[in-house]
This record gives structure tokens, sequence and C-alpha cells, in this order.
């Protein structure tokens, strides 16, 4: 039944919202939504989900082989996707509308070392446009040799009642092999739908495909389906790992659902596992934090929304876009422009140029967002 999951007073607000989703064309972000729907969580920190396993991000590093390791870095991607695209429901019943981050904001993260993955790893976001949202991450296990620097945005679009989000953006994994030699794996990503809308719970699926690229050669094309493709289930999708053109293995094919298990078809043996816990990052508490960490920045809005005080988070919502605006025209006057605390802009990104053509990336080219190496972690 339309709007089964949506509060009684909320019903007509939530038809509005449908309503304007459907005329709408841009940054969903800036929309404003009826309060059940709302998240107290930033886009700032959905970055963490890059490392929520770990040890399977540290194992990268510990593959012999070029084809090793480009199966280990096929796993931990697989592995992440049930953080990015079903926590939400886990965690608050449906997908939410996330808070959208500020021009300048902050989060800054941590696991800690154990045996298993050699050493801390850190995690330095950074919110580096406000219109259109763009965010920029780096996560780094020094210990093991691997970074992986990124950035994400989102062009929206609303067909058949779902929404359906385009990823604009890219990742780039390196690894410090023991040779001296650097390894790096250009990361792409999936397109998102958004279902159950006309019922007030909205959940994602992936679809189409994605590619992760490595300079050695080696390709995995992973293909997303949802219901009544594939295997029929849910959250289905399909890894071809194939080898660089002067080598004759036979290609690796993996299947199975992401948020659960799947297999290596060949061998029948299990290949990722996320049914097991996984680690949240770690953040100072807020009383620790600049004005420009993320959970300080909204925490009287996060607080409102979890309290179900909504007029108390939505003045406190204004007070930050106020502030902001204010910013924005006092930088137009005295001609000045807002400065990037650790990343820096680059109209091409060499890696993508030159790893995206082995694939026929399109587009052939994407920007990107170089580290500062002036992060808060030692
Ligand atoms: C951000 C980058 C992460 C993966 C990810 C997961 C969920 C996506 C989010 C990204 C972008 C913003 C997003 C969100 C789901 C819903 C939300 C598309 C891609 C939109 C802006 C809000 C829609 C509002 C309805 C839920 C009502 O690695």
């Amino acid at each position: 039944q339309a709007g089964e999951a949506v509060p009684a007073a909320q019903k007509s607000s939530w038809t509005s919202f449908l309503k304007s989703l459907a005329s709408f064309s841009g940054d969903l972000s800036s929309m404003t939504a009826p309060p059940f729907i709302l998240s107290p969580t930033s886009l700032t920190e959905f970055p963490a989900y890059w490392c929520e396993r770990p040890e399977l991000f540290a194992a990268i590093a510990d593959g012999k082989t070029d084809e090793a390791r480009s199966l280990a870095v096929l796993k931990w991607f697989i592995s992440t996707l049930k953080g990015q695209y079903t926590s939400r429901n886990e965690s608050m019943g449906s997908e939410k509308k996330p808070l959208n981050p500020v021009l300048g904001e902050l989060f800054y993260g941590t696991w800690p070392s154990n045996s298993a993955r050699g050493g801390e790893t850190t995690l330095v976001v950074e919110q580096v446009s406000h219109h259109p949202p763009i965010t920029a991450y780096r996560i780094a296990n020094n210990a093991k040799g691997i970074v992986l620097t990124g950035h994400n945005a989102q062009k929206t679009s609303f067909s058949g009642g779902s929404i359906i989000v385009k990823q604009v953006g890219h990742a780039v994994l390196t690894v410090s092999l023991p040779s001296g030699e650097t390894e790096e794996y250009l990361i792409t990503l999936p397109r998102l739908r958004i279902d159950g809308l006309w019922y007030g719970s909205p959940y994602i699926e992936l679809a189409e495909t994605s590619y992760i690229q490595s300079s050695s050669g080696w390709l995995s094309t992973i293909e997303y389906k949802g219901k009544g493709y594939f295997s029929g289930k849910s959250h289905s999708f399909k890894a071809t790992v194939t080898p660089p053109a002067h080598v004759s293995v036979t290609p690796h094919v993996i299947e199975g659902t992401w948020h659960t298990t799947s297999k290596d078809a060949q061998t029948a043996a299990t290949f990722h596992d996320v049914t097991t816990a996984k680690e949240e990052v770690t953040v100072v508490p807020i009383d620790q934090q600049s004005e420009w960490e993320s959970r300080r920045l909204w925490h009287g809005v996060a607080k409102g929304i979890r309290e179900g005080d909504f007029e108390s988070a939505a003045k406190d919502k204004s007070r930050i876009e106020n502030e902001q605006r204010q910013r924005r025209k006092d930088e137009a006057a005295a001609g000045t422009m807002w400065e990037l605390k650790h990343f820096t802009h680059i109209d091409s990104d060499p890696v993508y140029e030159r790893l995206g053509k082995l694939f026929k990336a399109n587009p052939a080219t994407e920007d990107g967002y170089v580290y500062q190496n002036n992060g808060p972690h030692s």
C-alpha cells in the first residue's frame, strides 16, 4: 500500500516529496524531505564503509602474485558493498537522506592496529565541493603499504518510480610491493537504483557494471543484478577476473550475492563472506574535534533528528546554512576563494587516464583530488 511505512502525519509531505522528485533534475541533497526519512549522518562519513573489514584491506599486500592481489582487491571491494548500500536499512529500517555536507567539512577516523592488519589504518575525508556535493577521501595502512584515494559525486534522475543514481568519481588503490614497485588499481563505481519509494521504505539495488583495472593488466568486471536475473535473488553479482593479454590463464568467475556470500564458479570455494561482524571506524569524542569535523558540526541537528525534535534540528540546520552563505558572500566581497585543507584538485587524474584506456572506461578522463599528506594522523 502506498505510503505504508510513512507516519500518518507525514503522508502528504511524503507524497509531495515524491511528486517533486518526478520533475526534478540536479542534486537530491538540497531537496527538502519529510523528517521520518532524515538520517543524522553526514555524507562525509560514508567513505569509512571502504574499510570496515580492515583485515581484508591489509590482506591485499600479502598476495604473492599480481593475480593473487587482483583477487584480494576484488574480495575486499565486494565485501564493502553490504556496508555501503544496506547498512542504513539495517540500522534505521530504510535508506535515509543523509546530511548534506558543507564545504570544508572534515571527517577523520582510524581502525586500530593488530597483528592481522600489521598497522593502524587511517581515514581522512574532506568535502571539497558543496554544489554539487563532492567528497574526497584517503584511507591508508602504512605498515602494509596500501593506500586508497578517491572522490564521490552523484548524478540523480527519476525513472519508473525509482531514483537512479549515477556515481561520478572513482578510486585508486596503490600497493607498494617489496620489489619497490607500486601496483595501481583503478576502481569505478556501480549505478544505484533506489526502490521502495512508493511505500516510504527506500532501499538500494545495484545495477550495470563496475570495473577494477590493475596496472598489472588483470581486470575485474563486476555485473550487478537484482531480483529476477542471474540467480533471481536481490543483490546478485557476477565478477569475471581476466588476465592481461599475454597471460594464458582461465578467467576467474565469482558469483553470489554481495550482502552475503559468493563462490568461485570453478572450484565452488567460498570467495567472500560478509555474514560476520564488521568493524566501524573509531572517531575521537566530539569535544576533542574541531568545528569543521562532521560529528561536531552537525551535533545539534543529529541530536534533534535522533530524538524526534525536528524543530530544533531544522533550526540548527538553518544556522549552519546561513553561516555558510555568509562565508561565501564574504569571500566574494574579498575576492578570495575557500581553500581546501587536505586535497588539491586536478583536471585529469593520470591513473584514470592510463588504466581507464585498458578497459575503455567511459568517460575517457575524469578529474581527481590529490592528497596533500597533511592529515591529523602522524
Ligand atoms: C555515497 C558514496 C558511498 C556509497 C553511497 C551509498 C548511499 C548513497 C550515497 C553513496 C549518495 C547519496 C544517496 C545515498 C543513498 C540515498 C542518498 C544516493 C553513493 C540520496 C541523496 C538521498 C535520497 C533520498 C531518499 C532516500 C528519500 O560510497
